[in-house]
C-alpha cells in the first residue's frame, strides 16, 4: 500500500487521507498528568516542585477520607490516589495538603477538551482528564506523532499543563501506551510492535483488570500479557465470559470498540405512576428499589457516573415534591442510589397516598476508561 509522503511537522498542518477505508485505525489517547494537583500548582506557582496532595483534610494524621491525587513529587514518597489521607500523612507529613476545587478542574478540563476538539477528529471524552481521538485520517504514524506533539505543545503553552499521550491501533492499547511514559510522555505503538510492546507487561496494565481479576489470573498461571494471549480461550471464557475474547485479542490490533462521539446526556430518569394511589410503605419501598435498578442500568449503558440523585413524589391533585442530594464523589452504584433515594423519600413523604414516584440521576462524568474491557 502506498502512503503519501510524510507531512512536515509544523503547526496546524495535518493533511488528511480518505477516512480509514483501506488502513487500520490510528487511535490517540490523552491523559493529563496529576491533573487536580497540576491545576493547583498552576494557580499557585509556589507549589511547583513540591509534594502536593489533593483530598480530604489529613487533620494531623487523624483525618478520614482519601487522596484524590497528588503531584509526582508526593508519589516519590509512595502517596497514591484513593489511599486513606491518614496514610498519606504518615508517608509524607511535610506535603502540602489541599482540598479539591472541582469548578477549577472542570474549567481546566473543558479547556483541554476544547484543544482536542479543535482539529475535528472523532473525539470521545472518557473522564475529567482523558479522551480518545480517532486520527486514522492522518493515515500514518509519523503524521499522528507530529499531531500529538502539536497537541502537547498547545496544552503546555496555552494552558500551562502537561499531559501524556499514547498512539496505537486500538483504544485499549493507546490507553496503556499513554500511561507508560508518564508524566509528560508520548508513546507510539505501531501495529508491527504491538506484541513486543505488550507481551512482557503485567496483565494488571490492562484497563479493567483490577486487583481481584489479577489475583484470579495469577491463580490460573497468567501473569503477563504474553501468558494471557497464549492461554486457552475457552477456559478464559468460562471464567470471564464473552469479554475474554476482547481480552485475548489485545495484541491483535483489532478492536470493534470505536471512538464514540457523545451528545452530552444531562440526566437520566425513570418514573412510575401507580395504578391506584398508594401509601403502602412496602409497595413504595419496592418501587424505589426497582427505579434505582433501572436508572443505574441506564447510566451503566451510557458509561456514565453521577453525583446527584433526585426523588420525585406526586400526590393526588398533581401536588409534586422533589428532593435532591449531591454526593462528594461520582458513582454508578445501585446500593448508593437505592439508599439515597430511600432517605430522600423519608424526608418528603408525608403519609398521603402517592400517585407517582420517580428517580433522576444527574451531574455526570464519563466513566473512567479503566473499565474498558472487563468490569470486574
Ligand atoms: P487520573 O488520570 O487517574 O490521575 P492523575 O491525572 O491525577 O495522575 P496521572 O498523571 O497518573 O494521570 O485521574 C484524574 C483525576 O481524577 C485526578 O487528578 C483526581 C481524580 N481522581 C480522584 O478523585 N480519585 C481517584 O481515585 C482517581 C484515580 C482520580
Ligand atoms: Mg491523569
Amino acid at each position: 500500500m502506498m502512503f503519501p509522503p510524510e507531512p512536515e511537522c509544523r503547526p496546524g498542518y495535518f493533511p488528511r487521507g480518505e477516512a480509514g477505508r483501506d488502513h487500520a485505525r490510528i487511535i490517540l489517547h490523552l491523559d493529563m498528568d496529576s491533573f487536580y494537583a497540576s491545576v493547583e500548582m498552576r494557580e499557585n506557582p509556589d507549589l511547583k516542585g513540591k509534594p502536593v496532595v489533593i483530598g480530604a483534610d489529613p487533620k494531623n494524621g487523624t483525618g478520614r477520607g482519601v487522596v484524590s491525587t497528588c503531584s509526582y513529587e508526593a508519589r516519590a514518597f509512595g502517596v497514591r490516589s484513593a489511599m486513606p489521607i491518614s496514610q498519606a500523612f504518615i508517608l509524607c507529613p511535610d506535603a502540602i495538603f489541599l482540598p479539591p476545587h472541582f469548578p477549577r478542574y472542570a474549567k481546566a478540563s473543558a479547556d483541554v477538551m476544547g484543544i482536542l476538539k479543535y482539529h475535528s477528529f472523532l473525539f470521545q471524552q472518557v473522564s475529567i482528564d482523558e479522551a480518545f481521538l480517532d486520527v486514522s485520517t492522518l493515515r500514518n504514524y509519523p503524521a499522528a506523532t507530529c499531531f500529538a506533539e502539536q497537541i502537547r505543545h498547545d496544552i503546555r503553552t496555552q494552558l500551562g499543563l502537561t499531559c501524556s499521550i499514547g498512539i496505537a491501533p486500538t483504544k485499549v492499547v493507546a490507553k496503556i501506551a499513554s500511561d507508560v511514559n508518564k508524566p509528560d510522555g508520548l508513546t507510539v505503538v505501531e501495529p508491527e510492535n504491538l506484541f513486543a510492546f505488550l507481551s512482557p507487561m503485567s496483565v494488571r496494565k490492562i484497563p479493567g483488570i483490577g486487583r481481584k481479576a489479577e489475583a484470579e489470573l495469577f491463580d490460573m498461571g497468567i501473569r503477563t500479557i504474553r501468558d494471557l494471549v497464549q492461554y486457552d480461550l475457552q477456559m478464559l471464557i468460562a471464567r470471564f465470559g464473552r469479554s475474554a475474547i476482547a481480552l485475548q485479542a489485545i495484541t491483535s490490533g483489532i478492536d470493534n470498540d470505536a471512538v464514540k462521539e457523545r451528545d452530552g446526556v444531562k440526566s437520566v430518569s425513570r418514573e412510575t405512576t401507580f395504578p391506584e394511589d398508594t401509601n403502602d410503605e412496602q409497595v413504595i419501598a419496592a418501587t424505589i428499589d426497582a427505579l434505582a435498578q433501572e436508572v443505574c442500568h441506564n447510566i451503566a449503558e451510557e458509561s456514565l457516573r453521577c453525583r446527584t440523585i433526585t426523588v420525585k413524589v406526586r400526590y393526588a391533585g398533581f401536588i409534586t415534591h422533589t428532593k435532591a442530594r449531591t454526593l462528594s464523589h461520582y458513582m454508578d452504584d445501585v446500593n448508593t442510589v437505592r439508599s439515597s433515594a430511600h432517605s430522600l423519600l423519608r424526608d418528603i413523604f408525608d403519609g398521603r397516598p402517592i400517585r407517582l414516584l420517580g428517580i433522576r440521576l444527574s451531574s455526570f462524568e464519563l466513566q473512567d476508561a479503566r473499565q474498558m474491557i472487563l468490569d470486574v
